[in-house]
């Protein structure tokens, strides 16, 4: 059966009719009733998501992953003011590799870049990406001049507690005249 527009006029009216004769008083429990339905609902959500007791649950720092070095700026010169190979026979310029200490642990340590001319940056490949184990303690980074027959000369070095950083993409190291920049990768639970 289809409902004509006056049928439908007359439902609206018997609806209206309705609720003018329900009581005030039935009006103020229906009213009650909705509210209490509502807060009960917020309770519900907010019990929820609320931390129990209080504690409120923030994301750990649960490891520390370094994507690229680079060696921004170094020495010019070693100790004795001379060049880093001022006694090999044809090149001068240092053999820059990069290595990573914990206590007295090696973490990491870079391939050899030969022959690196002052005032450029030497970048690293070498087993990157590579999570720092521990991420939360001082490790030191050091930069070596590779020399093959005598002992390797050291460029200088930073310390770096990496969780000290966390969230930062890049992170700038400097000591002296050494620069070492690092990207990072930050994992979170
Ligand atoms: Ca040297
Ligand atoms: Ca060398």
């Amino acid at each position: 059966m289809l409902l004509t527009s006056n049928n439908c006029t007359f439902i609206h009216i018997g609806l209206l009719s309705y609720f003018r004769v329900m009581s005030v008083r039935k009006l103020n429990y229906m009213f009650l009733a909705m509210v209490f339905v509502f807060f009960a609902g917020c309770r519900a959500r907010h019990a929820a998501t609320s931390p129990s007791k209080g504690v409120i649950r923030k994301k750990m720092l649960v490891a520390a992953e370094i994507k690229s070095i680079q060696v921004a700026a170094m020495p010019r010169y070693g100790k004795d003011g001379e060049a880093w190979d001022a006694y090999a026979p044809l090149a001068t310029d240092p053999d820059p590799f990069v290595r990573i200490m914990w206590n007295e642990s090696v973490i990491y340590q870079s391939e050899t870049k030969d022959n690196q001319p002052h005032g450029n940056p030497v970048f690293f490949e070498k087993s990157l990406p590579q999570k720092l184990v521990p991420f939360d303690q001082s490790l030191i980074i050091e930069l070596f001049d590779e020399d093959g027959i005598s002992a390797n000369d050291n460029m200088g070095y930073v310390s770096f507690n990496p969780a000290e950083y966390h969230g930062k993409e890049e992170v700038l190291l400097s000591q002296g005249e050494l620069l070492i920049s690092l990207t990072m990768t930050w994992y979170y639970e």
